[in-house]
């Protein structure tokens, strides 16, 4: 079963239809509206779609291909998969979207990748994160930095890229506390993470993580966050039992942030690059 198979279904649903109608006059476009925004793919690309296909309908119209070019063609911009040429990421985002699973998971991967890579325990609001991240690291064999006896990420940070473990490392990864888009303090503090991480190298990733059960809210997350930190990536968790993976793409097409990794579960290895073309064709082809 795909990963992606609710979302696949919120498709199957806009293609059977639009089929059900002998021409595009008999659709009641409304609706179809309504159910393309049920794919989580936000009123501008659903509208792209609607204009797409009523100009080019035919009996004959392979909608599956017609909306996966419609797509491409809106969203291909450079994604750039060879992002990780940095030697530190950051990685940020709300309570609970997935940050600490996903750092042990791309280190893992970035392992298997035949990577040297280092982690920073940074989430000093909650110790049980820090053992949370210390589980996976020692799972995975991998080094991990932190500090009890602190409360503040930037400090743990600073040592962190200092140490001769985070030096020697192809790539650090951070995991930072989970903080609620509306809360400034806590995203001033990034920007002070931020500088921190600056001192060491103009070179870095940041990269934040949301959940795909938000959907649209998603938005509004990125939106607060860019305004204090440079975002140069988004990763989707929880895209397995979502069915709001259409999300990727508002999130290409508005903020022309590309969407790095997806996270398909909670083990180890539940983790995927992000690849535009192999996605369309999980949604829009594959048997799920
Ligand atoms: N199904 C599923 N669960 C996930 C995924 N990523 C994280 N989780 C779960 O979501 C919960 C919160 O994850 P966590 O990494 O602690 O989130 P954080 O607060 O952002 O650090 C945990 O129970 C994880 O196991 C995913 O890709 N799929
Ligand atoms: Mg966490």
């Amino acid at each position: 079963m795909s990963f992606l198979k609710k979302t696949a279904n919120s498709f199957l649903n806009v293609i059977s239809f639009i089929k059900n109608h002998d021409s595009m006059d008999s659709i009641d476009i409304e609706n179809l509206e309504e159910k393309l925004l049920l794919c989580d793919v936000g009123y501008e690309i659903t509208n792209k779609i609607i204009e797409s296909i009523s100009k080019n309908y035919s009996k004959n119209l392979n909608l599956n291909d017609h909306i996966k070019q419609t797509l491409k063609d809106l969203l291909d911009f450079s994604m750039n998969k060879e992002t990780l040429n940095s030697k530190v990421l950051l990685i940020s985002g709300v309570n609970g979207t997935g940050k600490t699973t996903f750092c042990a998971k791309l280190s893992n991967y970035m392992k298997l990748h035949n990577k040297n890579i280092c982690l920073i325990a940074a989430d000093t609001f909650r110790a049980a994160a820090v053992e949370q991240l210390k589980y996976w690291s020692t799972k995975n064999d991998i080094p991990c930095i932190s500090n009890s006896n602190s409360n503040d990420p930037s400090s743990v940070i600073f040592d962190g890229l200092k140490s001769e473990l985070s030096q020697n490392a192809d790539l650090t990864i951070i995991d930072t506390a989970g903080r609620i888009n509306t809360n400034t303090n806590l995203m001033n503090e990034l920007s002070k993470i931020e500088k921190i991480i600056k001192r060491f190298t103009n070179s870095y990733d940041s990269w934040l993580s949301i959940d795909a059960n938000l959907g649209q809210n998603s938005l509004s997350q990125i939106e607060t966050f860019k305004k204090n930190i440079n975002i140069n990536g988004v990763v989707i968790n929880k895209m397995d039992g979502s069915s709001k993976g259409g999300i990727a793409f508002p999130i290409i097409y508005k903020y022309k942030i590309p969407i790095t990794f997806i996270g398909t579960g909670e083990k180890n290895t539940d983790i995927l690059p992000f690849d535009l073309n192999d996605y369309l064709n999980k949604l829009l082809y594959e048997e799920n």
